[in-house]
């Protein structure tokens, strides 16, 4: 049987990628098209998502893909797949898009979160929706929208990965995985959660109907200048998270996965959701999977900790500063560093990352590194530490045996890191797929083609067999 060519349109919160990936008995391939900086924008209204400038991203990546896939006459793209971050979405009325999308770390939600938890109070909430406290969660940020106004002129929202897949096919869904973040799908995922929409007073006409990953979403309009007319776009785990999870080559049953990027996305899959008070209070989610599964997971802060870092000392300094150095001189840093709490929410917004983990330091009486390498000594020692935590935490809560860390995405680069979590965690760590996300995008997308076996054991079992991770043991 011959190769199938399919699109994978990834939009982290870092950076965006357009991949081919070609996929056939055996056989599992990417091919680096586009890379995008995804970023945010600061407006007079708050921090906003440039979603026009990404979807001129994707529909150049898209182009680009379909010549690179038909240059030596090879096969033209047989479907294209989008995923990008949960949560964010986009208002319309009649189909045109009221107002630049707001970014999650924008703060415009805390007085959201309390109108919410007074009309349904947290503790009802968890037991509705399964989801962590999350002060960005999309029905706190409905509900902010909802108090400015803003729902009495829209009569649609759609998430960020579904409103680029509206823009390309011109039909408006709202793909389950990524649904599911947002705090108003029932827990088991079946069906928007009416009732719970309308005790929060918002008009339930405004979440467009479900599809799964793998239906049909639609085909490419004339209009959509991607030079791709007529071709699939299917839903995938449009959720990055989702399909991260899709492609970790988790062959054992007994293994916890880290989706490591800018967030650090910690659990194991369950066939069904953990609705405890401890689960609860451990402040864990139970978030829709492909396949009806349940990613029980915590959200930690990740390298996003890093990342805020780096550009505060590139604006100090005016210089370019290279990760792959920094990280070599933390490495090498020999004396003890202490460990702050990753999950603290004051290191959510963007901002001068450094100064606030210095002040979280003094607060509690730990000494503040000294050098920029101690810093990020600091910085990795403090996210194992809060990993490895967060990997025990998911097996006591949902009694699931863990005796292994799949660690995928960026971060599964950064060998100190997956070397302290080994440690923190007393378990042996085996980092890759760096690009599981896209991995997981085109798996789901090439199943519903017909190309691979139908469960995702056989999708992660060609993972397993295709790449080759990186071992650390304690
Ligand atoms: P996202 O999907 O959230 O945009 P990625 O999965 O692309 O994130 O991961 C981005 C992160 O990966 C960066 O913040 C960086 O810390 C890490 N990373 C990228 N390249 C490397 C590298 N060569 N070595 C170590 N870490 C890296
Ligand atoms: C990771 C991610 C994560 C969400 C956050 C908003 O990119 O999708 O799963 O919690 O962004």
């Amino acid at each position: 049987m011959s190769t199938t060519t399919v699109a994978a349109v990834d939009i982290g919160a870092s950076s965006g990628r357009v991949m081919l990936g070609h996929v056939g008995p055996g056989e599992l391939r990417l091919e680096h098209v586009a890379r995008f900086p995804t970023g945010s924008v600061v407006l007079p209204d708050g921090l906003h998502v440039n979603v026009v400038e990404l979807y001129r991203a994707v529909v150049d990546g898209l182009r680009e893909a379909r010549r690179r896939a038909t240059a030596s006459g090879g096969p033209d793209i047989a479907s294209i797949g989008i995923d990008a971050w949960a949560v964010d979405y986009g208002l319309l009325r009649d189909g045109r898009l009221l107002g630049v999308p707001y970014h999650y770390r924008d703060s415009r939600t805390d007085a959201a979160v309390r109108s919410v938890h007074q009309a349904v109070p947290f503790t009802e909430l968890y037991a509705e929706n399964g989801l962590q406290f999350l002060p960005f969660n999309t029905l706190y940020q409905l509900t902010a929208d909802n108090t400015a106004g803003m729902l009495h002129l829209a009569d649609q929202a759609l998430l960020i990965p579904d409103l680029l897949a509206y823009w390309l096919t011109g039909e408006r869904v709202a793909e389950a995985t990524n649904a599911s973040t947002t705090g108003l799908l029932r827990v088991d995922g079946s069906a928007w959660n009416t009732s719970l929409i309308e005790r929060l007073g918002l008009p339930d006409s405004i979440l467009p109907p479900l599809v799964r990953p793998g239906e049909t979403i639609g085909r490419i309009t004339e209009q959509s200048p991607t030079g791709l007319d007529g071709a699939t776009v299917t839903a995938v785990g449009s959720h990055d998270t989702a399909s991260a999870v899709v492609a970790v080559p988790m062959t054992e049953p007994d293994a916890a996965y880290i989706s490591c990027g800018t967030w650090g996305l910690v659990g194991v899959e369950l066939e069904h959701p953990v609705l405890s008070d401890a689960a609860r209070e451990a402040n864990f989610t139970n978030e829709g999977g492909v396949d009806g599964r349940v990613r029980f997971l915590h959200n930690v802060m990740g390298l996003w900790l890093l990342s805020e870092s780096v550009r505060a000392w590139e604006a100090e300094s005016g210089e370019t500063i290279e990760l792959n150095g920094l990280l070599d001189a933390a490495g090498a840093v020999t004396d003890l560093q202490p460990v702050f709490d990753a999950n603290d929410p004051r290191f959510m917004p963007p901002g001068d990352m450094p100064t606030r983990i210095a002040a979280w330091l003094r607060e509690h009486d730990l000494p503040v590194p000294e050098s920029r390498a101690a810093m990020v000594r600091c910085i990795v020692e403090s996210l194992a530490d809060a990993f490895a935590d967060a990997v025990l935490t998911a097996s006591e809560l949902s009694g699931k045996p863990v005796s292994v860390i799949h660690v995928v995405g960026g971060g599964s680069q950064n060998e100190l890191l997956c070397r302290l979590t080994a440690q923190r965690a007393g378990l042996p760590v085996l980092a890759g797929p760096v690009e599981a996300t896209a991995l997981g995008n085109v798996l789901v997308q090439a199943r519903a083609l017909g190309v691979l076996p139908g469960s995702l054991e056989a999708l992660r079992d060609l993972v397993a067999r295709t790449t080759r991770p990186r071992r650390d043991d304690p």
